[in-house]
């Protein structure tokens, strides 16, 4: 049996195999990316030690004098880069920032309208989700294909209809812009409070390449912070709304849903907010630009591509309809095989009963975007998803093609400084072990 000290180190070795096998693989899941070496290294200081309940200037420990200064200039950033009034950067995941705003804004057996889960909805917004962990009664908008959007007729019926307390809007599956002002009417004549989930599309906005949901009728937006914004696993709240409905939304994330935030990743997501500032609106354009030339190869290739009529994407993320080619569980696993990372999806029209072999693919493009993957690069990993999924070729050929292709992009970009992507940081030389 392993001493305790083998199954430490163990662990070690396991976390390094771990950044090994990402730094040579293509990664291409749409909800992940690498953070900066200079945000990372904020993950190892002593803040992930501390607690800090409360606000700046009103908290319940003593030692809080950097971490309010920490998070002043958090809020500051937050507002200057997305045109906010308030921000809360308290949330430790997207889920819990969802949880905290459901918490602030609802009570048991009140109404909201959701999107369907089968349309890219997340689980926060289901019935076994946070939705139904807080007793809300929930109706999904209608859902449409062609535009791969929410149905705009529909929605206004079902808004006015049932006139929720709360209306969210935003998609794990998020190719194109909440049409929110075309719903402005249904939004006034009912009241209902307007929350959009930007987890995805955080970064994209950020870059002023997707909507502005605060200047289009949302009153609040919460959202995850290491998407297509490449921080932490983190989550922030974003709100343009009355006082007292931001009080509100506060008390949900304190004490509602979180005792401590975590006051390490909050760092590193201040220091992705400095760069964001500084390279955001160039490493949204790429990313977009990537995900729709990948797009496009895959569709020469022969793949259904859903979203054609409108370009394919108007995001980080494409969706590649493979229930002829195998389902998507296949395709997903043997493109793991092959080197290629990415996830198997629901389409529109699968039901739950198919989450384990789904139609789809959802393939994104921010993180090789990060590397300095460009349109020619993401035209070669078109034809190294085709080689796998279309002309069935051997997984280790396409593997090494993979590998090669990776090697030649080593820095994270669109960050300060010159950094290795993927670097394993080693705090202790292997005599600390002795
Ligand atoms: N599960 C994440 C995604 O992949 O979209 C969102 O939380």
């Amino acid at each position: 049996m392993d001493s305790n000290r083998d199954l430490a180190l163990n662990i070690r070795k396991l976390a390094q195999e771990h950044n090994d096998f990402f730094r040579q693989s293509l990664t291409l899941i749409a909800s992940e990316n690498i953070m900066s070496p200079l945000a990372m290294e904020m993950l190892l200081t002593d803040f992930g030690s501390r607690y800090a309940e409360g606000l700046p200037g009103h908290r319940y420990y003593q030692g809080n004098a950097f971490v309010d200064r920490l998070e002043t200039m958090i809020m500051e950033m937050s507002n200057r880069l997305f045109g906010s009034q308030y921000t809360d950067p308290r949330p430790i995941s997207g889920t819990v920032a969802n949880i905290g705003i459901i918490y602030g804004l609802t009570s048991p057996g009140d109404m909201i309208t959701v999107p369907p889960l089968s349309g890219g909805g997340h689980i926060s917004a289901a019935k076994f989700g946070a939705v139904g962990l807080r007793g809300l009664t929930s109706f999904d908008y209608p859902f449409d294909v062609e535009s791969m959007n929410i149905d705009v007729d529909g929605t206004i019926k079902l808004i006015k209809e049932k006139k929720p307390k709360v209306s969210l809007f935003g998609q794990s599956v998020f190719l194109f812009p909440t049409p929110l002002r075309d719903l402005q009417d249904a939004f006034a004549e009912t009241g209902t409070k307007v929350w959009y989930d930007a987890a995805h599309v955080l970064g994209l906005i950020a870059g002023k390449q997707f909507q502005d949901p605060l200047s289009e009728g949302a009153m609040v937006i919460s959202a995850s912070t290491h998407k297509t914004f490449p921080g932490p696993q983190h989550g922030i709240i974003l709100g343009k709304c009355q006082e007292d409905v931001w009080k509100r939304v506060q008390r949900g994330v304190f004490p509602g849903s979180v005792s401590n935030h975590h006051l390490n990743s909050m760092a590193a997501l201040g220091v992705t907010l400095a760069e964001e500032l500084e390279f955001g609106q160039k490493y949204a354009e790429d990313t977009v630009e990537n995900a729709r030339t990948l797009a496009q190869t895959l569709a020469e290739e022969g793949i259904k591509m859903l979203g054609e009529n409108n370009g394919y994407t108007k995001s980080h993320t494409i969706v590649a309809d493979v229930r002829d080619l195998g389902g998507g569980k296949r395709c997903a696993e043997d493109l793991e095989d092959s080197g290629i990372i990415l996830n198997k999806n629901l389409l529109p029209w699968d039901t739950s009963r198919e989450s384990q072999n789904p139609s789809g693919l959802r393939i994104g493009s921010q993180e090789l975007t990060r590397i300095g993957f460009g349109p020619s690069e993401m035209k070669e990993v078109g034809h190294l998803i085709a080689d796998v999924i279309v002309r069935k070729k051997d997984h280790g050929k396409v593997r090494e093609m993979a590998r090669e292709l990776k090697s030649g992009f080593r820095e994270v970009k669109y960050c300060f400084g010159r950094h290795e992507a993927y670097s394993y940081i080693k705090l202790l030389d292997e005599g600390a072990w002795e």
